[in-house]
């Protein structure tokens, strides 16, 4: 564990009031949710660049949802891991903390973490692809693939943001503007490479944020972080925890 920085970390955070966490698939990696570019990763065995597309779904909606499928069944065998439970402790630790994530698995809300800034969505809500409208469904495995509007009998989507769409105008704007006021930012558990989310940081440190980044591996993130933490969320966000616990009684 890199003790220095974690000491560091809860330094930063002690005396910090608005607080910004962006999480990425690393932070479910704990949980047993693959990742989408390790070892595991869902994109190296459902080529889901390919999959996570307008384009393939207009193509062959039974096959994207087929993966969606797959991928509920796996978010819905899994738990929230302790470091999805400190942050949604976080949110009462300090004056304003704001938690986005770019993962779309649930498991944030499901920790205890509300008004969770879901950028690309979330694999339990789907979406008519005619009204527009958008249902939350948690059933696995869903009666029918592809699924079809109760109301106007549509075709139903992920309600997800593929690559080439547009994020949520009020979601992404709230994100920036957090980031932007942010005293601290925590990057945890993401490659950095998807944007607009990836902008982010950037945002945050142009404006005089201190950024702690949490990841077993450097990204293009690490040279702009104030500090970077090499490790697993599931072990670092609990030792930071315990710090700034003893920081705050001292
Ligand atoms: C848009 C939903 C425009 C799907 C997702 C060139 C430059 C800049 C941008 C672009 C470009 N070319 C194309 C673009 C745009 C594109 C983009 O950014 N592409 C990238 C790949 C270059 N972006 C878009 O298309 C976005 N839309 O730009 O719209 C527009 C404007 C106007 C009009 C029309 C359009 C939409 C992007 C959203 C795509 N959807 N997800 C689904 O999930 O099914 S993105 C997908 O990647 C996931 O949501 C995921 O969250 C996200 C990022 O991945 P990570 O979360 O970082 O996961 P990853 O596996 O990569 O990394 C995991 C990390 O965790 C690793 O670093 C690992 O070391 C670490 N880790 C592992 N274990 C742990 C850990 N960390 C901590 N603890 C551990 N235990």
């Amino acid at each position: 564990m890199d003790e220095d920085n974690v000491g560091a970390a809860a330094e930063l955070l002690r005396g910090a009031e608005r607080v910004v966490a962006l999480t990425g698939a690393g932070i479910s990696a704990e949980s047993g949710v693959p990742t989408f570019r390790g070892q595991d990763g869902l994109w190296k065995t459902y080529r889901a660049q390919e999959l996570a597309t307008p384009e393939a779904f207009r193509a062959d909606p039974t096959l994207v949802w087929e993966w969606y499928e797959w991928r509920r069944g796996r978010v819905a065998a899994v738990e929230p891991n302790p470091g999805h439970r400190i942050l949604a402790r976080w949110a009462a630790v300090f004056r304003s903390f704001t938690l986005i994530t770019q993962n779309v698995d649930g498991l944030h809300a499901r920790a205890g973490s509300v008004d969770v800034l879901e950028l690309h969505g979330n694999i339990w809500k789907l979406r008519c692809t005619a009204e527009g409208t958008v249902v939350e469904d948690r059933r696995h495995p869903l009666p029918k693939l592809p699924p079809h509007c109760s109301s106007c009998g549509a075709l139903l989507r992920p309600h997800i943001v593929w690559f080439g769409e547009s994020l949520d105008g009020p979601t992404i704007t709230r994100a920036f503007a957090a980031s932007q006021a942010s005293n601290v930012m925590l990057v945890i558990g993401t490659s950095a490479v998807v944007h607009p989310a990836a902008s982010l940081p950037f945002t945050a440190a142009g404006s005089g944020a201190r950024v702690i980044e949490i990841n077993p591996e450097p990204t293009p993130l690490t040279a702009t972080a104030h500090l970077s933490l090499r490790g697993q969320a599931g072990l670092i966000l609990p030792a930071i925890d315990e710090r700034l616990g003893t920081l705050r009684q001292a």
